[in-house]
């Protein structure tokens, strides 16, 4: 069975557009609404029960924000729970919105397996499911679709913008990477790492990956792993970042250590938070790959629709950009987040 990851990969490569609930091929309503559950009118007030990942980057607050304020826009009313990076927290969540009958659930999904089970609980009790942000390898029939980003493609362009900083007058010819990855097991770690070695063993044998390890998307996480990358490897002369958070805190322990962010260590990131444009404006972050957090608005687009009975793509993308550090100063004012 192509597991959901690699179905969303190729339906959206197919710009395929299937109906919700099932994806067997054929037009089908969703499942609440064939139904004739709750879900299937659209008089009634929606009740949505979310399960957020957590609190622990700035994307994920910027994220938050636009579900919450998306939610009260849509008059859609929000059950929201924040599962602190736990999965166990987040299946209970769901458990709970299940025995509370909510019309829709959506969540973002820590890691990428281990949800068959809760899945198929809300099959069961055909209450449709909405993934947001990050998707997972189940059984594509035990959801609606996924709102949000290609991790991989993030990947490839954070590659990309890399080569570009390179490319500047004065940079080294040597090029020794550290990574802060992501929170170990989930989808964005998983993909934006495929990305980035996709363009660096296609095009880079130059490029040497020297230290990899993950600083679970927290500022504090980059700063530790990072202090103990410069003492075991003092070559590292470039950072790829998984997100501006650890960035972030990986500009810290550089500090410590008496180098120049930026400078002594070119640094890539990817999501394009406030702190970290405001990093690229002082030189210290030389390149950022956006990843828009604010999925709100598609979101309740998406759950209206599902609830009813119509179609949604198995895909449905974020627009996101690049932005190199000259960039950085006049894209801040405009930025939302
Ligand atoms: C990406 C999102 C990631 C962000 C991190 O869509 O899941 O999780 O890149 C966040 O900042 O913690």
């Amino acid at each position: 069975m192509l597991s959901r990851r690699n179905f969303l990969t190729s339906a959206a490569f197919a710009g395929a557009t299937v109906a919700v609930g099932t994806l067997d091929g054929c037009s089908k309503k969703s499942t609440a609404a064939a139904a004739g559950s709750s879900g299937g009118t659209s008089a009634k007030t929606i009740t949505l029960g979310f399960s957020q990942v957590g609190s622990e980057s700035g994307w994920r607050a910027a994220n938050t924000q636009s579900i919450k304020d998306s939610a009260t826009a849509a008059a859609i009313t929000l059950k929201f729970s924040d599962a602190e990076q736990k999965q166990e927290n987040q299946i209970q969540a769901i458990r709970d919105y299940i025995s509370q009958k909510v019309d829709v659930i959506s969540f973002s999904p820590v890691v990428t397996t281990g949800w068959d089970t809760v899945l198929k609980e809300a099959k069961a009790a055909k209450i449709p499911v909405v993934l947001t942000d990050r998707s997972v390898d189940s059984d594509p029939s035990l959801f609606v679709t996924l709102v949000g980003s290609d991790f991989e493609a993030e990947g490839e362009r954070a590659a990309h913008l890399l080569e570009k900083v390179l490319a500047l007058p004065g940079a080294p010819k040597t090029v020794n990477i550290a990574v802060l990855e992501g929170t170990t097991g989930s989808a964005p770690a998983i993909d934006r790492a495929k990305g980035f070695k996709k363009i660096a063993d296609a095009s880079h044998p130059e490029w040497k990956i020297v230290a990899s390890q993950t600083g679970d998307f927290t500022r504090d996480g980059g700063k530790q792993v990072m202090a103990a990358f410069l003492t075991a490897h003092p070559e590292i002369n470039v950072l790829f970042a998984h997100n501006d958070d650890m960035g972030l805190g990986a500009i810290t322990s550089i500090e410590a250590a008496g180098k120049k962010p930026g400078t002594d260590i070119l640094i890539v990131s990817i999501d394009g938070t406030h702190d970290g444009f405001v990093a690229m404006t002082q030189g210290k972050i030389n390149a950022i790959a956006e990843c828009n957090p604010l999925l709100g608005p598609q979101l309740m687009d998406t759950i209206k629709t599902v609830l009813g009975g119509g179609s949604v793509p198995a895909w449905i993308k974020t627009k996101e950009g690049d932005f190199m550090a000259a960039d950085a100063a006049a894209a801040l004012p405009n930025r939302k987040y």
